[in-house]
């Protein structure tokens, strides 16, 4: 039976060394798993809550919001500007910047944040999570546009709650990525899954094939290469939440691959989000020894123009990520 370890414990355990920890990360850290407690709940509960269904608006990317999606939104934005650390926040529900009023205190945080990733599955009861993303900000007092939009390799930390048959946290701070489990019982996430480690290559790979008439043709050859692969048979897996589908890919391998496609004009470079999904996301596969491009670039390397810029995402163990670099690069 490992020995219980929270969260908190964990981190702090592993900040001993760093003698920047002044304990606004672990309050931030700490806001952030009280919202995901809430979001948890009300997502266990949400066929006896009527939190199900649509609220019939549409968000800034054009997209159904779903009841589930404005609670988690409201949950995180209500805790998060009491942590008293932020100079800014961003959520992939919200068009613009979000205000941290100055009467909680401010820091030196930047918090980005897809509330409730995955949502229009809400109704079928499938997996879907919270992601998020920390970068640090030179220059509190002027936290621009241009100051808070950095690189992905810049983050200070980017994690992932996953709702599922149990809810999970799952995060690196740079450190190594860990897993922790939601114990209900006691109300705390306790380390399940210490230093995850993505294998090197997999049997799974994970796109939406029912678009395959509007990918280009390099996009073609690369899912090609995974149906007619040699040396061993692929198995598809598509759930169609990203924060399931990455979590499959980095506990058993393999590649998760969102391709831009032409079906929409206004979404000529894909349908993820850079800031809210392909860099926390990237952060965490990089840290634990797999890789993440945008089919040439490494997504950490790209320089975010605009709060919602999407990019085309191939994500996973690092021999099938290598497979789909060599086919762009030709
Ligand atoms: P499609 C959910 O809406 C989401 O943003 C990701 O969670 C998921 O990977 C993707 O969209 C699914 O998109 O076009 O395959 O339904």
């Amino acid at each position: 039976m490992m020995r219980q370890v929270t969260v908190i414990e964990h981190l702090l355990l592993h900040q001993k060394e760093n003698p920047l920890a002044t304990g606004n990360f672990t309050r931030l850290l700490n806001e952030l798993i009280l919202a995901a407690k809430i979001i948890s709940r009300a997502v266990n509960k949400a066929g006896l809550m009527n939190v199900l269904g649509e609220t019939g608006e549409i968000n800034v990317q054009g997209e159904q919001v779903q009841k589930l999606d404005e609670l988690a939104n409201r949950v995180l934005i209500h805790r998060l500007q009491r942590a008293g650390v932020l100079c800014a926040m961003a959520s992939e529900e919200n068009a613009d910047l979000i205000d941290v009023p100055d009467q909680y205190g401010k820091g030196k945080y930047f918090l980005v944040f897809d509330p409730l990733d995955g949502s229009s599955n809400i109704d079928a009861n499938v997996s879907i999570g919270t992601i998020f993303s920390i970068y640090r900000v030179k220059d509190p007092e002027r936290a621009t546009l241009s100051e808070l939009l950095q690189k992905g390799e810049e983050q200070v930390a980017a994690g992932y709650f996953l709702y599922g048959s149990s809810t999970m946290l799952v995060y690196t701070t740079g450190d190594g990525v860990h897993g922790f489990t939601l114990d209900p019982s006691v109300g705390e996430f306790l380390l399940s899954h210490p230093n995850i480690k993505i294998p090197k290559s997999g049997k799974i790979y994970s796109v939406n094939e029912g678009y395959s008439a509007f990918w280009d043709e390099q996009t073609r050859k690369t899912i090609e290469i995974f149906k007619t692969a040699s040396e061993k048979t692929y198995s598809l897996r598509y759930i169609g939440s990203l924060v399931a589908d990455f979590h499959r890919t980095l506990l058993y391998g393999g590649i998760f691959m969102y391709p831009k496609d032409s079906r929409d004009p206004k979404k000529t470079h894909g349908k993820l989000r850079l800031l809210y999904e392909a860099n926390p996301m990237a952060f965490i596969v990089e840290q634990a020894g797999g890789m993440a491009i945008d089919g040439s670039r490494r997504i950490l390397s790209i320089q975010p123009e605009d709060l919602h810029q999407r990019v085309p995402l191939f994500i996973g163990s690092s021999k099938e990520v290598q497979k789909v670099a060599e086919i762009y690069q030709n």
